[in-house]
């Protein structure tokens, strides 16, 4: 009797779960009930939407991040901690040159390395001596992040700080407990010091060997201090917000959920999570169906592109040749900005702390490549065909096509002219759903498919052959739940 009244309850909580109302969501991850079924899991991912900061976050599209350091001025990428401050000296450091190139190619927010590996602050710091406070730069009274803040807020730019938990100079690093209440002080610092800081980048590099100094970061800690501190502020990489994409080569993956099994930050549990999937940030799949299959919980954790316009992160003369082409970087924009992440882009003022001309050709030719390519919206007054998707190519992203049964839609486009790029948007305020989409077009009487994904998500840009079409089908071939199609365009890229 017992076992029928529990079978009957367990019976009632999947069908509860298997309809979750149109309305019904969950902020940034959720748990499954035990033994759902696959439909359920995929119901219910389907509704995990980003929190908030998230969504803003998304929306910035383009963001930089300042490579500056005292490897500036010994060529190396990796400082040993040993470092001199008295090496830094930029003899012309303009942080307003650094945001208004910045801003004029696009980006959106600066993200600055504050304190990279070697333990070297760019503000002056009461946790070290060793900072540009010790430097002969203005005489050790400058400051490179106040600077910086100083000038995004003029320029309406957003401001990031990246702090490594890795210190190859700080004598407390290894002893765990003294070197985590040094991090949270210079976290504190930066947090309190400055005014809004809006994105807080913690780098998983590590690289002490077999006999290194083992440090257990508390991370928890860590991230509770920013919440309180600055809480519209993502975390990124190894914090909770924001997922490293798992490669620095400018390249998103072309299935890209930010709904993922993969279990954000570094706490001992997401890691216990993460271990028992066999997952990290770098493994192909993170949010398919077959591992909704085996997975506990779902997480609201999109990806960051973080790759750099130079081989290197740091700036090196022998590296200005060897900036990025502008078919390069509109390559890398498709790459990762069209596939549903966002982009960061690391461009490092040389030791005189400018920007050198190299790099400004190269973003100003992809700020005039991306307007180019926006310019001119083939669907925009287009006309759809006995289907409600006008709200997709409206213009409007504030309204969706949204397909309960009939998933297919048409347009004749309003001029004849050809395009070789298109673009999805999903609104994401509603979750991510699309796992399946065909573009088709009609020409010369026949249906050819131009172009053919999967994952959507906030933004989808696919590059194919230029076509000329009397007709343009776009069909959502499988989604999780019904899909919220807010933007279907078609461009010409050159
Ligand atoms: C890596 C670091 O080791 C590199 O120096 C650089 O800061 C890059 C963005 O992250 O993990």
């Amino acid at each position: 009797m017992k076992k029928l009244l529990l079978m009957v309850i367990f019976a009632l909580l999947l069908i509860s779960c298997g309809r979750h109302k149109e309305t019904e969501f969950f902020a940034g991850s959720v748990r499954f009930p035990v033994q759902p079924n696959l439909g359920v899991k995929e119901a219910m991912a389907a509704r995990v939407v980003p929190h908030p900061r998230q969504l803003e976050w998304q929306n910035l599209e383009m963001t930089a991040f300042i490579h500056f350091s005292i490897n500036t001025f010994t060529d190396q990428e990796w400082g040993n901690g040993k470092e001199s401050p008295e090496i830094f000296n930029p003899t012309s450091l303009d942080a307003e040159q650094w945001v208004k190139v910045l801003s004029d190619a696009g980006m959106k927010m600066v993200i600055i390395t504050a304190k990279h590996h070697d333990g070297f602050c760019l503000w002056p710091t009461k946790t070290t001596t060793h900072s540009v406070a010790s430097s002969p730069w203005k005489n050790g009274g400058g400051d490179v992040i106040r600077e910086l803040k100083d000038a995004c807020d003029k320029y309406g730019m957003r401001f990031g700080v990246y702090l490594s938990p890795w210190d190859r100079n700080a004598e407390c690093y290894g002893d765990s407990a003294s070197y985590n209440s040094f991090f949270m002080e210079q976290l504190t610092e930066l947090l309190t010091w400055y005014g809004e800081v809006d994105e807080v980048w913690f780098d998983g590099a590590n690289g002490e060997g077999p006999n290194g100094r083992r440090q257990v970061y508390d991370w928890q800690s860590y991230y509770d201090l920013i919440r309180r501190l600055q809480p519209e502020a993502v975390t990124a990489i190894m914090g909770e917000d924001v997922r490293w994409v798992g490669t620095e080569t400018g390249y998103g993956r072309e299935t890209e959920w930010s709904v993922t099994v993969l279990a954000p930050g570094g706490t001992p549990d997401s890691r216990a999570i993460n271990d028992s999937l066999g997952l990290s940030p770098m493994s192909e799949d993170l949010g398919s169906s077959s591992l909704l299959r085996k997975a506990g919980a779902v997480y609201w954790y999109p990806a960051e592109v973080d790759v750099s316009i130079r081989p290197g992160w740091f700036w090196h003369a022998d590296e200005d040749s060897l900036v990025k082409s502008v078919d390069q970087l509109a390559e890398i924009y498709l790459s990762s900005v069209g596939r549903n992440a966002v982009l960061l882009l690391n461009v490092p003022p040389d030791s005189r702390g400018l920007i050198t001309d190299n790099d400004i050709n190269s973003l100003t030719g992809l700020k005039k490549w991306i307007d180019d390519l926006y310019d001119n919206d083939l669907l925009n007054g287009a006309r759809p065909y006995g289907t409600t998707a006008f709200a997709a190519i409206d213009g409007d992203n504030s309204t969706s096509w949204s397909p309960q049964q009939n998933r297919v839609a048409s347009f004749v486009p309003a001029i004849a002219a050809t395009f070789n790029v298109a673009m999805l948007q999903e609104d994401i305020s509603k979750g991510q759903r699309v796992e399946k989409f065909v573009i088709e077009a009609l020409s010369e009487s026949r249906w050819d498919t131009i172009a053919a994904g999967t994952t959507i998500g906030y933004k989808r840009l696919l590059r194919f052959p230029e076509v000329r079409a009397d007709e343009i089908r776009l069909t959502i071939v499988s989604a999780r739940a019904t899909p919220h199609i807010s933007t279907f365009a078609l461009y010409h890229a050159e």
